[in-house]
């Protein structure tokens, strides 16, 4: 197969080499424990804490259970006022945990929140903010953090997206009263399925690990409402494998994500996402066309020369009637309408960017 023929789809997930997955599930194999968090998942969680200098860290079973233990931890019941940009877990897991979606517009540089939409929506009933790190891209969480102050609100990031990000020199999952991460194959660092809450005290965390095992204190008694949220060993052992490549894999991200940013950024009026709070992980490499038909002219020649990107996030979120009430929010409608993910991965040659890159010029 020649790489012209080859399939190139909008991500694959950056895998250590296999002989190091193989030697760590030996272990798992000769230890015979499986699961209820293990030894793999306890060192795992030791580790990535480490690296990213977090307190406080749990690893679950996936980035939408991260984000409902996070508002059954914090005890919430009413409006959580969240971003229409965003993927549906983002609202699923609002309204699994009983409480209802209120959608603030974005920015239409950064695609996350626009703070200062947020105030005109709190009402009595709100009881907590959700962002998300869009694409890795740091919220402004220094204003959000000082409106929830004012409100008495609790805030809840969704940083999906956003291991590696830091803001402040700090990791972006350190802010919040809780941040949500997923640890899923398409993501920067993967556990095949993952996720992770970390929390910003010593009681959140402990309440967040007795929620992931069936609300158990250390003796087994059952002392609050909780569910199965573990990560088992083969996982864990996948993220410990793959935790060693992390540094490698983000600068390779970031040199890719320059190479397209570069090449594309002064043809054709394309535009991109604003990156100018914090550090981004360059997970994802968003652009944006003049109009729904022009992307619709680029992704129909991509595909048709075998090339996948993926549109995210269309439609935004609150224009899913099956599941939530319309409320209006021109920009996050407009934009989903009109970005495209490109390809990004490790396995991406230079060459597939420029041949990626020359046919959506070609297309435009
Ligand atoms: N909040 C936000 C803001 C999120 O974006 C997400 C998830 C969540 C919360 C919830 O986190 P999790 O519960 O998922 O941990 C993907 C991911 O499934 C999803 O995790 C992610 N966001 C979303 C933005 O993208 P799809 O439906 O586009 O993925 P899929 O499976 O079609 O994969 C895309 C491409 O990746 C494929 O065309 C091929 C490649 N791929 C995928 C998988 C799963 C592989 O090469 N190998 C694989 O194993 O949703």
């Amino acid at each position: 197969m020649n790489s012209e023929s080859k399939p190139i789809y909008v991500t694959q997930p950056s895998l250590a080499p296999l002989s190091e997955y193989v030697e760590l599930m030996e272990e798992v194999w000769n230890s015979g424990i499986l699961t209820h968090n293990g030894p793999k998942v306890q060192q795992l969680e030791a580790e990535v804490a480490e690296k990213f200098g977090l307190n406080n860290f749990s690893i679950v079973l996936n980035g939408t259970i991260a984000l409902q233990m996070a508002i059954k931890a914090l005890g919430l019941k009413g409006e959580i006022i969240t971003t229409s940009f965003t993927w549906v877990a983002t609202i699923s897991a609002i309204k699994w945990e009983g409480c209802k979606p209120v959608f603030c517009d974005i920015d239409p540089g950064t695609l996350n929140i626009d703070e200062n939409k947020i105030e005109s929506l709190i009402t009595d009933d709100t009881v907590a903010i959700m962002p998300v790190h869009v694409f890795g891209n740091p919220c402004n969480v220094e204003k959000i953090d000082s409106i929830a102050k004012k409100y008495n609100l609790k805030v809840i990031y969704d940083a999906a997206h956003a291991i590696g990000s830091t803001y402040n020199n700090k990791s972006l999952l350190s802010y919040g009263d809780i941040s949500a991460t997923s640890l899923h194959a398409t993501k920067l660092f993967n556990t095949g399925e993952g996720g992770a809450c970390i929390a910003n005290s010593s009681e959140l965390h402990e309440k967040l690990r007795r929620i992931r095992f069936f609300g158990h204190d250390q003796e087994k008694n059952v002392i609050e409402d909780g569910f199965n949220g573990k990560m088992t060993e083969i996982h864990a052992a996948l993220g410990l494998a793959n935790l060693k490549y992390f540094d490698k894999v983000l600068r390779d991200r970031q040199k890719k994500y320059f190479y397209y940013k570069n090449f594309l950024e002064n043809k054709n009026s394309l535009s991109f996402q604003k990156l100018d709070l914090g550090t981004c992980n360059y997970s994802y490499f968003p652009v944006i066309f003049q109009s729904e038909h022009q992307l619709l002219q680029v992704e129909k020649k991509l595909n048709n020369n075998q090339i996948y990107p993926r549109r995210y996030f269309y439609p935004s979120v609150n224009t899913y009637t099956q599941i939530v009430d319309y409320q209006e929010n021109p920009i996050s409608e407009d934009i989903s309408k009109r970005i495209l993910c490109l390809p990004l991965y490790k396995d991406l040659t230079f060459d597939e960017i420029q041949r990626i890159c020359n046919l959506v010029v070609e297309s435009i």
